[in-house]
């Protein structure tokens, strides 16, 4: 029996990994934009991975504001709460008041559902660059980071790779640091993000949410983050707009490259 369990995780871990080595799409971080890429992505019949420090994905969605565990979304993204089928409440105004618990645990449950293969503890410390494009992602083990070992990491190909780390922007930072190449921002840099602007924040994570660079595309606060625009707090609705907006231009570069 101990064997039998040890050898059955082994197998099906590994056949999950040979099979993320090769895949369409690469998500980096597990937060709400990158997570709803996942699922509709995967649900549109891409190949798709998304990487997660973290032991558990959901990015700042579990904590709510302050650990208040409660969210609000704003009606434009009642459609996808919906479609994932999350309890929401009107509070006031196109103001829903959501679980941010449930909110979350349904965000991976349909990714994973939807077939994205989701890896969690697995950081992504490098990109891949091939004929002058993003082509991957260079991964390692979260702890390797986090006791500075010194142990080389693996490769992971893709026809496109999405930052979704959030208010790091930890990819587009990566890529703009090591090559000396100008992205598609304001400055042609990581400009950063700025301070709380409720209003301002939600509109222009989805006008931010694009492809800054051949291959890597930017969605929710890693969008904001990299064009220089504000930061939001608690409300996510622009986080899922953005999540759905990137998933359809990957789709649509994806097949121009076909
Ligand atoms: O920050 P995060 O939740 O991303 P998001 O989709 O949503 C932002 C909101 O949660 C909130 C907000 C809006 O209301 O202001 O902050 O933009 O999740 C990002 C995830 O990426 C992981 C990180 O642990 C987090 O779970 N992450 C960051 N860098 C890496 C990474 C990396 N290099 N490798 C793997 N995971």
């Amino acid at each position: 029996m101990e064997y039998q369990i040890s050898s059955g995780i082994v197998d099906s871990y590994f056949h999950k990994f040979k099979k993320i080595l090769n895949v369409d799409v690469a998500i980096v971080g597990g937060g709400p934009s990158g997570l709803l890429a996942a699922y509709y992505l995967a649900k549109s019949g891409q190949n798709v991975v998304l990487f997660e420090r973290k032991l558990a994905p959901g990015g700042g969605m579990w904590g709510g504001a302050m650990m208040f565990n409660e969210i609000v979304i704003q009606h434009e993204a009642l459609p996808i709460i919906k479609d994932l089928g999350i309890d929401h409440k009107l509070y006031t105004d196109g103001l829903y008041v959501v679980d941010s618990l449930q909110a979350t645990s349904a965000l991976i449950y349909h990714a994973s559902k939807a077939r994205a293969t989701l890896m969690n503890c697995i950081s992504v410390e490098d990109v891949v660059i091939q004929d002058k494009r993003v082509g991957g992602v260079v991964i390692n083990w979260a702890p390797v980071h986090r006791e500075k070992l010194h142990v080389d990491p693996i490769t992971v190909v893709s026809k496109a790779v999405l930052d979704a780390t959030g208010h790091d922007c930890e990819v587009a930072r990566i890529l703009e640091r090591k090559n000396g190449i100008k992205l598609n921002t304001p400055t042609g840099s990581v400009v950063g993000e700025r301070s709380m602007s409720v209003y301002e924040a939600e509109k222009t994570t989805i006008e931010n949410t694009k492809e800054i660079f051949p291959g890597l595309f930017v969605s929710g606060m890693a969008a904001n983050g990299v064009s220089g625009s504000f930061r939001m707090g608690p409300i996510f609705g622009g986080m899922l707009l953005s999540g759905k907006k990137i998933s359809e231009i990957i789709l649509k570069s994806i097949h121009t490259l076909v």
